[in-house]
């Protein structure tokens, strides 16, 4: 009989694919959600750039172009413990998947409102997972989606393990080495919530044995993978507005309906990536190597790639002949900063990296591109700012156009700073 996986927040950028990838791979899939993401898009007056269809025809389609079924619960994990509990008990599934949680760190940081719900739905939402996995008596593995954010963007002059750091302390005296988590640095009130997360699961893991998986997710870039590319009622949602969307995805849907790249102060900012379909390969990977019983948490950083924000946005507008337009940063965050960090370990599991490449950033221009009828103009300019006394910049300062743009020089296209080992 095959074995039963539950993927809370199935509906979702990342959890939708990653369904259906376990789904192809003969897991019997159930997905948890409270549509609370499509709930916001109401809330922000903006809607995923394809169009995506409600959960049941999604479900249905695949239904019917492959035989296999996807069972969908409609519950809300800060609030109905008493409902996962049931579900976990009835389906004893070998893993547990979670990215149900609010992901956007623009719409965190919007007002006290959106600090609080943040707080209150990512932090209720795992610990009611943990504490139902205790009573529950199944021993099953909880893979979270984490972010590298939780490491933090200051130039850590070091490079970044993959969640545990080998400290050396002097006690009485003599010297020793421990391994500590990495201290966490978060960006935002959502980054904080994960690095919350984190310590959840380090004490049920000491405490109750809770087999868990937490990966370190870089920025996910791209829009569909194999399984969302078979028909048109499966396509992966697009978030291209100013809380939502992410910075790769944003610069190839602007160059798509000619607006300038919108790049936030000098564009120095570095960051991890990933492709969403090495998104779902990792995902499967972890959940086939759980950690033993007694094991602590596994850690992997789930990145590829590194760039910087400019390189990016210099890449989209030569590649499409967009002109940048530099914005003053919405964010308090490092307007420069190194990052390099380790990510052997889904490496050495067998990951075959997907990097960027023109052909897929393409296809992601080329979705955008399709769909460009459904933008709204309006949403694209971030204007959620990290303190209540800075304003939002809505027209920018200054612009770069293609022919402007320094040749390749070796700073701009410098290897990604990736360490596997
Ligand atoms: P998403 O917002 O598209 O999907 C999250 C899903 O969870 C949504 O469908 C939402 O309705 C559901 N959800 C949220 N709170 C819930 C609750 N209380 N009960 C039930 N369902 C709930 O986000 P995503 O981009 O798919 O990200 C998934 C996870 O991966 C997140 O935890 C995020 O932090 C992490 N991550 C995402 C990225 C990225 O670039 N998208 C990068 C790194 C890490
Ligand atoms: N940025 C721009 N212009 C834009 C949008 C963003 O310059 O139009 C800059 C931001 O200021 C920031 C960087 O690009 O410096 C990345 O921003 P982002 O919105 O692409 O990503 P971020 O807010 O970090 O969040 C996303 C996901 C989140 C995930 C995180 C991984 O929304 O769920 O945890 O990526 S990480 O960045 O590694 O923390």
């Amino acid at each position: 009989m095959a074995e039963n996986i539950i993927v809370l927040g199935g509906d979702g950028f990342c959890g939708w694919p990653t369904s259906l990838y376990l789904s192809r791979a003969g897991y019997d899939v159930t997905i948890v959600d409270n549509l609370s993401r499509r709930k916001i898009d109401v809330e922000l007056e903006c809607d995923s750039l394809t169009p995506i269809r409600p959960l049941s025809k999604r479900i249905q389609a695949w239904r019917d172009l492959t035989g296999r079924n996807i069972d969908y619960a409609c519950l809300d994990l800060a609030e109905h413990y008493h409902r996962i509990l049931s579900l976990i008990r009835e389906l004893r599934p070998r893993a547990i998947i979670h990215f149900a949680e609010q992901r956007a760190a623009p719409y965190s940081m919007k007002s006290s409102y959106h600090k609080r719900y943040t707080v209150s739905n990512n932090l209720n939402a795992t610990h009611n997972i943990l504490a139902a996995i205790v009573e529950s008596g199944v021993d099953t593995h909880l893979v979270h989606l984490g972010t590298t954010g939780v490491y933090g963007y200051g130039t850590a002059g070091m490079t970044i393990p993959e969640g545990y750091l080998t400290v050396k302390v002097e006690v009485d005296g003599r010297e020793q080495e421990l391994e500590i988590l990495y201290p966490a640095n978060p960006g935002s009130v959502y980054h904080m919530t994960k690095t919350q997360d984190a310590l959840a699961f380090y004490f049920y893991n000491k405490n109750d044995q809770v087999r868990i998986t937490d990966l370190h997710q870089g920025i996910v870039w791209g829009t569909n993978t194999e399984d969302t590319s078979l028909d048109e009622a499966l396509i992966n949602r697009f978030d291209y507005d100013g809380d939502y969307g992410t910075v790769l995805n944003r610069f190839l849907m602007q160059s798509a309906i000619g607006h300038p790249l919108t790049v936030h102060g000098t564009g120095g900012q570095k960051r991890a990536f990933i492709h969403i379909q090495d998104t779902v390969e990792c995902i499967r990977l972890a959940v086939e190597t759980p950690p033993a019983r007694e094991e602590r948490v596994k850690i992997f950083n789930q990145v590829t790639e590194t760039h910087t924000v400019r390189d990016l946005a210099r890449k989209v507008a030569r590649m499409t002949d967009t002109p940048i337009r530099y914005y003053e940063n919405p964010r308090n965050e490092d307007s420069e900063n190194t990052l390099s960090i380790r990510n052997e370990k889904f490496l050495e599991l067998g990951l075959n990296p997907i990097t960027l490449n023109k052909g897929l950033m393409n296809e992601v221009y080329t979705v955008a591109r399709r769909y460009s009828h459904r933008c709204d103009r309006d949403n694209i300019v971030c204007t959620s700012t990290w303190r209540p006394d800075m304003q939002p910049d809505l027209h920018g300062k200054y612009e770069e156009r293609p022919g402007e743009i320094p040749e390749e020089d070796a700073s701009s296209e410098k290897p990604s700073e990736i360490e596997p080992g």
